[in-house]
């Protein structure tokens, strides 16, 4: 097929051409096949609207779900070339920052396969999530490029105009097809500005801030910390939700809405509060088609949901009507009526959308003029019913819902894991790659020796190929007879690398007491740090200075390796997470709202080491105490002492010897000659002060517990039943599933 294609193209045969004529070829093949299966005609459509949509390389997963892998790799493999070596040229568009992000993307994958009509709205960001360099154990920050000569976008001649304050600006919409498994396809929209300058990047990702104009979609936002990005952010969301409520109103016409109907053609999901002002838009160009207030308000009640992903104060957004002022005049005042009627209906102060402060919480704005609220994780939703958004649930006990997260089985499987997806189908046929619960026939070979063996060799040889892979790429080689134990995810105190870090220095020291492991030991890391967050950035600095200390010392490194993975992206996260034996989900209980690693590392399995939170308590439901390894304090308890606000971290550092030890190593001589006493320096004292996340309280039961699972994995064949289970049991969180709730719950497509 491929063949005829390039011969027609290039005048030539597949074996002459070069990676670059392929992949384009490649390109054209998979466009054209996905065009052909396009859902259109149908009534009602989802917008599944979010600031970040982390897609990750397309190809691959493109050939998988038009089922022409198998047949694509063979040719290539007859002309003398390798399909894993233009997967290796892909760039990875990163148009995220972590699960939200990931989550959205495999959300898009699982509509799609599930044969609903449901399309992508966000921003072609030109550059994705920053790239990742470290330089004297530092983390350094690159732009990351990924619009190639050859890429995905197709440039739609739609068209729309969206009026800041000062001037209007002219919207274009790109296209990424998306592909469902063996169903149809839909599509990602991207917005962009044909008057974005690349050009204005400086040093690092540094760039001039003054003109929108040049700089809108040029980057993806890594934090919000200084005062300019925030105002840029409030721009990049008003363009990202103006355009989208445009399209959704099109569209909705073209299918042959009056609009009054719009619920019937329309389902819009808000990721997270970044799009809520789509709330406002629609309001205001419903008001413009000349429809009453009242109604107006209405139709889009009914058509709009917000799905929370956080409890963090800090990361509910809460924009200065200022910024508003200036980036969406034209919403101000729908905004200032909304929050009139809230005021006359409820007095109370913390249900309001415009503050005492003039700031407008737009989480309140979803939830008042949405109809329904979910969280993404048991745990998580009675958080957020019982203390977090307690207000609005005593309002709207029936606007709330759970929708534990899920992921999407073909990137986190089928593609990441062909092994171990063949020997599935050898052994239980192959209906889970439709039906995840499928896998369940698994367990029926729990006391099968031959199962449990070969589970054993396709984890080592995916820690081998994993090995090699950081050979070549980073100049590290690692004992593939260790145990792997990773923890990767974004950089953050709540998630609690430091924890993982600080059982690293344990463990260095009771080595170099002569304690040694039965097996080595290799502690993975991956993460990066938003690039104004210090103490992140500080622990990135501690883990790197950790693997030099430990890669120089003779008596230690035999037994233990620390590795910090550079650039940690979703392509390494498909290298990485088959490759692991340990799965580390150490966030503080109650902090983190679901985590979707957690799910992926299971699927391929890796045991769990975690903590009661987010959806580990349902995994640990579903698997049994066997297998999974679960410590620490529970939510009620990490709740409570927050409330009571009482938390010293001196009590446990004083009276517990080993902590103190390991706390006291940060600057040690040692560390010192390494690092940087400045960056070590205030990391220690940020530990021993403040210690916001609770680490200490944790660090005996981390340890403890550790200990016990290294333990444990010296008996294999327990240990490949634990795997097995796991395997077995990661139905649940196939991102159909979820979907399919949503659907029933929510859109009703
Ligand atoms: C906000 C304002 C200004 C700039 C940036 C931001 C911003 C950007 C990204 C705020 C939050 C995010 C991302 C949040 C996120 O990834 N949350 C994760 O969502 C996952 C999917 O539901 C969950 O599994 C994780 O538990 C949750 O942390």
């Amino acid at each position: 097929m491929l063949e005829q294609m390039v011969t027609k193209e290039f005048g030539k045969n597949l074996s002459q051409c070069n990676e670059s004529e392929i992949y384009r070829a490649l390109l054209q093949l998979v466009q054209k096949k996905a065009a052909d299966r396009e859902m259109t005609g149908r009534k009602k459509k989802l917008y599944y609207i979010s600031a970040e949509f982390l897609i990750g390389k397309l190809l691959s997963n493109n050939l998988i779900n038009l089922g022409i892998y198998d047949e694509v790799a063979e040719e290539l493999d007859r002309a003398g070339k390798s399909l894993a070596a233009l997967e290796e040229r892909e760039p990875e568009p990163s148009l995220g920052n972590g699960g939200l992000g990931r989550l959205a993307a495999c959300f898009l994958d699982s509509v799609a396969t599930l044969g609903l009509p449901g399309d992508g709205v966000g921003l072609n960001y030109h550059y994705g999530l920053f790239r990742q360099k470290f330089k004297k154990c530092r983390q350094k920050e690159k732009p990351n490029p990924w619009i190639g000569e050859d890429n995905w976008l197709i440039r739609s001649d739609r068209q729309f105009t969206v009026s800041f304050g000062k001037f209007d600006v002219q919207a274009v919409m790109y296209d990424i097809l998306v592909t469902g498994y063996d169903n149809g396809t839909n599509r990602l929209h991207l917005f962009d500005l044909d008057t974005v300058d690349e050009s204005l990047v400086t040093r690092g990702i540094d760039f001039d801030k003054s003109e929108i104009e040049k700089n809108l979609t040029l980057f993806l936002y890594p934090d919000d910390s200084d005062e300019e990005g925030r105002l840029l952010r409030v721009y990049q969301q008003y363009f990202m939700v103006s355009c989208g409520a445009q399209l959704i109103l099109a569209e909705a016409k073209e299918r042959g809405s009056n609009l009054h109907d719009l619920a019937e053609y329309a389902a819009v999901q808000i990721n997270d509060t970044h799009p809520s002002m789509v709330i406002p838009e629609l309001i205001r160009l419903l008001r413009n088609e000349g429809i009453a207030w009242e109604e107006a308000v209405q139709i889009v009640t009914d058509t709009c949901a917000y799905t929370n992903h956080t409890i963090l104060a800090e990361a509910l957004e809460k924009w200065p009507m200022a910024f508003l002022e200036e980036a969406a005049p034209a919403i101000v005042p729908v905004i200032q009526r909304l929050d009139e009627e809230i005021k006359k209906k409820y007095e109370d102060p913390a249900v309001a959308i415009i503050d005492k402060d003039n700031r407008v919480h737009m989480a309140h704005m979803d939830m008042h003029y949405g109809h329904s609220v979910n969280g993404v994780a048991y745990l998580h939703t009675e958080i957020l019913k019982n203390s977090e958004l307690n207000d609005f649930y005593k309002l709207y006990p029936e606007k709330f819902n759970n929708k534990t997260n899920g992921i999407t089985f073909r990137r986190w499987l089928l593609h990441c894991n062909r092994e171990l997806t063949d020997f599935l189908t050898d052994t239980i046929g192959d209906e889970f790659k439709r039906d995840a619960s499928k896998l369940e026939k698994l367990l029926a070979y729990r006391e099968d020796d031959r199962v449990l063996d070969r589970l054993m060799e396709i984890k080592k040889a995916n820690k081998h190929r994993l090995a090699l892979y950081l050979r070549e790429t980073q100049g590290i080689s690692l004992n593939e007879d260790s145990i792997f134990d990773i923890q990767i995810k974004r950089l953050h105190e709540y998630k609690r690398q430091q924890l993982n870090a600080l059982y690293v220095i344990h463990k260095y020291r009771e080595i170099k007491k002569g304690k040694r492991p039965v097996r080595p030991i290799t502690l993975i890391f991956g993460a990066k740090a938003a690039p104004a967050y210090t103490i992140a950035k500080d622990i990135i600095h501690l883990i790197l200075c950790l693997q030099e200390l430990i890669r120089k010392d003779p008596e230690v490194s035999p037994y233990l390796q620390v590795v910090m993975v550079e650039n940690y992206n979703v392509s390494k996260a498909e290298k990485l997470i088959p490759a692991c034996d340990i799965s580390e989900q150490i966030s503080l209980a109650s902090k983190e709202a679901s985590g979707t690693g957690n799910m992926k590392f299971m699927l391929n399995g890796a045991v769990t080491l975690g903590t009661e939170d987010g959806a580990n308590v349902e995994i640990h439901e579903l698997v049994g105490d066997e297998n999974i390894y679960v410590f620490g304090e529970d939510s009620d308890t990490v709740i409570a002492r927050y409330d009571r606000g009482d938390y010293r971290p001196r009590d446990y550092y004083d009276w517990n010897r080993d902590l103190k030890k390991a706390v006291n190593f940060i600057i040690s001589k040692k560390m010192l000659k390494i690092g940087s006493r400045k960056h070590l320096l205030h990391l220690y004292n940020e530990l021993i002060s403040k210690d916001w996340f609770m680490t200490f309280p944790d660090f005996n039961a981390y340890v403890e517990t550790k200990e016990r699972a290294y333990a444990d994995y010296e008996d294999s064949r327990r240990w490949a039943q634990k795997m097995l289970v796991n395997v077995a049991k990661a139905g649940f969180f196939s991102s159909d599933r979820t979907i399919e709730q949503y659907n029933n719950d929510i859109w009703d497509l």
